[in-house]
């Protein structure tokens, strides 16, 4: 507790124009852990009041030139200091009015000397103890902002993470469709959406011809080339953004239709078979180049009628263009 000392404790400025007093008042606040900081005029006692954060001012009422109540205004309007308690510590004892003057310049107390030192003491100890507590309160404050602050960014990592998670689990790693697990949930989705608005609701389904033997002929990794450059091709056709593709199976793709009939549906077939029959990519079958065969199938939803029969109709549709020769399309 010496002076303009830098710690973590309180600061109590004392404010007296006579050494002794002061010398007196430290004595007095010797077993407080306060940092003690001297001012022997007012002018003095302003420019530290302006420097440092303080807990609690002693003010001297009669000093030359700025008196304790000079000070005490001068504080009020300043909003760096105004929220600074003022103890008044005087000789002056010439009535209550002048107490009355001490209250109204915005001291929390007036205390005559000789001063009781342990009145003095308990006095001094609230401010203490209430300083304390607003810095520890003010440090957990900032430690609450901070941690908020983290929880933000845990919060977005959180969200960026399950959006890569849902990304992963719809998609299929091989050529970035929708995988069957999410064409599954589209298609009930369409399902219900169809069922409601009797809408019709189509579904093209393909399935490449002879890959086996395509994989045979070139190898697993052509094989697999293969389906990436079909699925490509598949995404750039021009249907609608609510016609959803997906790799429903090795070498099986499916494109659900909402509100398409089965006309609608056998066009984008077409155009998915010439798509892919354009592409040339070779191979050893009697097209000369890979193709793949399709079914179509089309459906106003009636409540008799469960999701899975307009699948079925659709695979038989797919059996029957490969019975017909492949590289065709059957509604
Ligand atoms: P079909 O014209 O009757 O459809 O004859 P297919 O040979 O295409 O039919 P099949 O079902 O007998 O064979 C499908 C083949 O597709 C089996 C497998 O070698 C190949 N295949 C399935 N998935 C993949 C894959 O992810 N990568 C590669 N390279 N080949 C695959
Ligand atoms: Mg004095
Ligand atoms: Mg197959
Ligand atoms: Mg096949």
């Amino acid at each position: 507790m010496r002076m303009l000392m830098k710690s973590n404790n309180p600061n109590i400025l004392i404010v007296d124009d006579k050494l002794e007093n002061l010398i007196t008042l430290e004595r007095l606040l010797e077993h407080f852990d306060v940092d003690l900081i001297r001012a022997s005029s007012g002018k003095e006692a302003l420019a530290h009041l302006l420097d440092n954060d303080f807990a609690l001012v002693l003010l001297d009422v009669k000093m030359p030139d700025m008196d304790g109540y000079e000070v005490a205004e001068l504080m009020r309007g300043n909003s760096r200091t105004k929220q600074i308690p003022i103890i008044f510590v005087t000789a002056e004892s010439r009535g209550d009015a002048l107490i009355f003057k001490g209250y109204e310049a915005g001291a929390v107390d007036y205390l005559l000397k000789p001063l009781n030192a342990s009145i003095f003491r308990s006095k001094v100890g609230v401010f203490v103890d209430l300083f304390n507590q607003k810095h520890a309160l003010k440090l957990k404050t900032l430690e609450f902002d901070q941690k908020l602050a983290e929880l933000e960014e845990l919060q977005q990592q959180l969200e960026e993470t399950n959006e890569q998670l849902l990304m992963l689990s719809t998609t299929d790693g091989l050529t970035s469709l929708y995988n069957r697990r999410k064409f599954d949930d589209i298609y009930l989705e369409e399902w219900q959406r169809a069922s409601r608005s009797q809408n019709p609701i189509s579904l093209v389904m393909l399935d490449i011809d002879h890959f086996k033997l395509y994989n045979d002929t070139y190898g697993h990794h052509k094989g697999d080339d293969c389906l990436r450059t079909i699925a490509s091709a598949l995404q750039a056709m021009d249907i609608r953004h609510l016609d959803k593709i997906a790799r429903i199976g090795g070498e099986e793709f499916a494109v659900i239709l909402p509100d398409t009939d089965g006309d609608g549906a056998m066009l984008v077939a077409e155009r998915a078979r010439l798509a892919i029959e354009n592409l040339n990519i070779p191979h050893e079958t009697q097209f000369n180049k890979v193709t793949a065969s399709f079914g179509v199938s089309s459906i106003i939803p009636k409540r008799e009628i469960t999701p899975k029969f307009l699948m079925k109709a659709v695979d038989e549709a797919l059996y029957e263009s490969k019975k017909r020769g492949r590289n065709g399309s059957t509604l």
